[in-house]
C-alpha cells in the first residue's frame, strides 16, 4: 500500500484486509500486572515492542504454584531463575529477596490467599534492532498472578492421550532445555501436532531418538513398580516438581532410576505420567495409538498423586 491510498479516517483495522478473529482472551478487567515495579492494571501492562523478550525469545520465566496462600518451592523456582539468567547471559535487576516480595505483592493486589499461580518473567529488555546483547542495558520484569488449568478436570480421570512428535526437544548445545526460556517454539509445534492428531498432549525425543519430556511436564515411567524418568543430561528441564517426585517415591520406598529411555520403554511400561508445575501430576494412559498398561490411571501414578496432594497441602 503507498502513502496515496492510506484514508486518514481508517481505523487501524482498516489495515487488515482479511476480518481479524475475535480475541479469544481478554484479561479479567481487575487483574493488576507487576511490572518493573508498578502495579499496572492487565490492559495497560505492556513491554515495548523493541523488547528483545519479544524480538527475539531473549528472556527467561518461572511458572509458581500458590497453595493455601504460600509460594510453593519458591527458593528451588528462584535459584532455577538465577541459573538460567547465568546460561543466557542476563544480570536480574534484582535479587531473591526483592523478586519475592514482588511476587507478594502481586498476589496481594490480586487476591490471592488460596491457591493460584505466579508467572515470573524476566526479558532481555529494550535495545535497538540486532540480536547483540550489548544492545540492551535495562532487563523488564513481571509478574502475573493468577489462576491456571492446564488440561481440564476429565484429564485426570481418562489420563492423557499422546503422540510422539516429530518435533525434537532443543538439542543442548542449541539453547539448553534446561533453561526456561522464552522460546518455547518447539514445543509450541509439537503441541499443536498433537492437536493435529487429536491427542492432548507430545512427548518429544532428542535428536538422538531418546525420550526427553512432554510439552510442559517431565516424563516418568512405572514398570515392576519400579520409576524411571530420563536424567538431566538428556537434554530436559530439570523439574522442581520431578524432583518432589522422586523424593516422594524414595519416601515410599519406591526405586526411582534416572536412566536413558526409549520409544520401546513407553510401550512396554505399566504405567506412565507427566509431572509439572501447571499439570501437577497427570497420568498418561496412551501413546502413539496404544494403551499403556490397561489403558487408565495405574496404582503408582495414583499413589503418588495422593502424596503429592498431602505434602503441597503441609509445605
Ligand atoms: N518440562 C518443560 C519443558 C516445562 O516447560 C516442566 C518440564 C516441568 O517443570 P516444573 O518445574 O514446573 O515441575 C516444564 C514446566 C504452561 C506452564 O503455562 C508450563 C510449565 C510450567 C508452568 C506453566 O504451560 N512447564
Amino acid at each position: 500500500m503507498n502513502n496515496a491510498s492510506v484514508d486518514p479516517q481508517a481505523s487501524s483495522a482498516d489495515a487488515f484486509s482479511q476480518p481479524r478473529p475475535a480475541n479469544p482472551f481478554t484479561p479479567r478487567a481487575d487483574l493488576k500486572i507487576w511490572l518493573d515495579g508498578e502495579l499496572v492494571p492487565a490492559g495497560e501492562a505492556s513491554i515495548s515492542v523493541f523488547d528483545h523478550g519479544l524480538l527475539y525469545g531473549d528472556g527467561i520465566f518461572e511458572g509458581i504454584r500458590i497453595y493455601g496462600g504460600r509460594i510453593f518451592r519458591e527458593s528451588e523456582h528462584l535459584d532455577r531463575l538465577f541459573e538460567s539468567a547465568k546460561a543466557i547471559r542476563l544480570t536480574i535487576p534484582m535479587t531473591h529477596e526483592e523478586l519475592s516480595t514482588a511476587m507478594r505483592e502481586a498476589m496481594g493486589a490480586n487476591g490471592i490467599t488460596e491457591d493460584g499461580y505466579v508467572r515470573l518473567v524476566v526479558t532481555r529488555g529494550v535495545g535497538s534492532l540486532g540480536i547483540s546483547i550489548e544492545k540492551t542495558a535495562c532487563p523488564s520484569v513481571f509478574v502475573i498472578a493468577d489462576k491456571i488449568a492446564l488440561y481440564p478436570p476429565e484429564v485426570y480421570e481418562r489420563g492423557l492421550r499422546c503422540i510422539i512428535s516429530s518435533f525434537s526437544r532443543n538439542h543442548p548445545n542449541t539453547t539448553s532445555p534446561r533453561v526456561k526460556s522464552l522460546n518455547y517454539l518447539n514445543n509450541v509445534l509439537a503441541k499443536a501436532e498433537a492437536r493435529d492428531l487429536g491427542a492432548d498432549e507430545a512427548i518429544m525425543l532428542t535428536v538422538d531418538g531418546y525420550v526427553s519430556e512432554c510439552t510442559g511436564d517431565n516424563i516418568f515411567l512405572v514398570r515392576d513398580g519400579e520409576l524411571h524418568t530420563p536424567p538431566t543430561s538428556m537434554g530436559i528441564l530439570e523439574g522442581i516438581t520431578r524432583n518432589l517426585v522422586m523424593e516422594l517415591a524414595r519416601n515410599r520406598g519406591i526405586a526411582v532410576h534416572e536412566v536413558v529411555l526409549i520409544r520401546h520403554d513407553l510401550c512396554v511400561a505399566d504405567e506412565c505420567f507427566g509431572t509439572g508445575t501447571a499439570a501437577e501430576i497427570v497420568p498418561i494412559t496412551r501413546i502413539d495409538g496404544r494403551d499403556v498398561g490397561d489403558g487408565a490411571p495405574g496404582p503408582i501414578t495414583r499413589q503418588l498423586t495422593q502424596d503429592f496432594i498431602d505434602y503441597r497441602t503441609t509445605a
